[in-house]
C-alpha cells in the first residue's frame, strides 16, 4: 500500500437546509453534470440522493436531502424524517442557506434539527446564491448566518456561477476522515435512471405549473425500457389530489401535459445522452399526501417517533 492509499479520505456530507436554498443545484454543480432535479419551487427534492465525487486524494459523497420545513402534511413529515435520518448517518453536516435572503423560520427549524442531541459532527455553513449579494454586503451576510451556527466552517458560494465551490471542496475534504473510497470512481449517484426520470418529470411539471398544483403532484414511472429502434420508452403517471387539478395539469387541448412532457424529455435526453419516447398520463389519488399507504407505495415510510 502506498502513501496515497494510506492517506485517502472519504466520507458522507449531508446537504441540509430549508427548501429552495439550492442544495440540488449545488450537487449538480459539484458533479459537473445534472443528476438531481432542481426547480424554483420549494420541496422539489423528495428523496435522498447521493452525488459521489471521486478526486485523487478524497471521495466526497454528498447526500442531497429534502428541504427541512415546518410541515403541514404527512408527506412533509416524511420529508423531514428523511432529512433527519440523513443527518444522523453522515461524517459532515453542511447547513445550506440562501445568502440573498434573511434567515427564516424554516432556516431555524433546519438549524435546530442539525444540532439536535449535541451530535458530534463536523459542521460547515454554506452560504449560497452570493451571486445575488453585492461584494460589500457579503461579510455582513456571512456574519448573520454564522452567528446562528458558530461552530461551523463558513464558505460563501454560488451554485450557479461556481464561485467558491473549489474552496468548499477543499474545506470539506479537510474535514473528512481517513478512509478508503466507498464507491468505484465511475459511480456518480445511487438512484436508478427510472427514479431520476420520475424526478425530472416532476421538475418539468414544477416549472410549468402555477403555485397551487405542484405540491399536490406525485410521479410514478410505470415503464422504462430500451426498444429495438434504440429509443428508450418511458411511461409515467402524474398523480394529483383533485379532479380540478387534473384539468390544470392536462390543460386546454392537452397543451400543458405536452409542454411538461417535452421539457422532461429534453432533460432526460440530456442526462442519458439518448433518445427518449415519453408517454404521460394523469390520475387523481384523493388526498394522497396524507395517505400512509399511498406514501409507502411511493417509497416514503413514516416511522413512529421513538
Ligand atoms: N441566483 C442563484 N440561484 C440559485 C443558486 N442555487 C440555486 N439557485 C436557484 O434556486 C432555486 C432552488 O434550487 P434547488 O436546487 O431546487 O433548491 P433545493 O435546496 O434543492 O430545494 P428543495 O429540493 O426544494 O429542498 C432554483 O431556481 C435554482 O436555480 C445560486 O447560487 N444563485
Ligand atoms: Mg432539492
Amino acid at each position: 500500500m502506498n502513501q496515497d492509499t494510506l492517506n485517502y479520505k472519504a466520507g458522507y456530507i449531508a446537504l441540509a437546509g430549508r427548501p429552495n436554498v439550492g442544495k440540488s443545484t449545488l450537487v449538480n454543480t459539484i458533479m459537473g453534470q445534472k443528476i438531481a432535479a432542481v426547480s424554483p419551487k420549494p420541496q422539489t427534492t423528495r428523496r435522498r440522493q447521493l452525488g459521489i465525487l471521486t478526486l485523487p486524494q478524497s471521495q466526497l459523497i454528498f447526500v442531497d436531502a429534502p428541504g427541512i420545513h415546518l410541515q403541514h402534511h404527512k408527506l412533509g413529515e416524511a420529508l423531514n424524517q428523511t432529512a433527519e435520518e440523513i443527518i444522523s448517518d453522515v461524517d459532515v453536516i453542511a447547513w445550506v442557506v440562501d445568502g440573498s435572503a434573511e434567515p427564516s423560520g424554516d432556516d431555524l427549524q433546519a438549524r435546530d434539527l442539525l444540532i439536535q442531541g449535541k451530535r458530534r459532527k463536523k459542521l460547515v455553513l454554506i452560504v449560497n446564491k452570493i451571486d445575488r449579494v453585492l461584494e460589500e454586503n457579503r461579510p455582513a451576510v456571512l456574519e448573520r448566518y454564522q452567528s446562528l451556527l458558530p461552530d461551523a466552517r463558513p464558505v460563501l458560494v454560488s451554485a450557479t456561477t461556481k464561485e467558491g465551490v473549489d474552496e468548499l471542496l477543499a474545506v470539506i475534504s479537510d474535514l473528512l476522515p481517513v478512509h478508503p473510497p466507498y464507491y468505484d470512481e465511475d459511480e456518480i449517484t445511487d438512484l436508478y435512471e427510472r427514479e431520476i426520470a420520475a424526478d425530472l418529470i416532476r421538475e418539468a411539471a414544477l416549472k410549468h405549473l402555477r403555485e397551487e398544483v405542484p405540491h399536490a403532484l406525485a410521479v410514478r414511472v410505470d415503464e422504462f425500457k430500451e426498444r429495438e429502434d434504440g429509443k428508450t420508452y418511458v411511461a409515467a403517471t402524474l398523480f394529483v389530489e383533485r379532479e380540478s387539478q387534473k384539468g390544470i395539469v392536462i390543460g386546454q387541448g392537452a397543451e400543458m401535459l405536452k409542454r411538461i412532457g417535452t421539457s422532461a424529455r429534453v432533460e432526460m435526453e440530456k442526462m442519458g445522452d439518448r433518445s427518449i419516447f415519453l408517454e404521460l398520463r394523469v390520475k387523481v389519488a384523493k388526498g394522497w399526501r396524507d395517505d400512509p399507504d399511498f406514501l409507502r407505495r411511493l417509497g416514503f415510510e413514516i416511522k413512529k417517533k421513538k
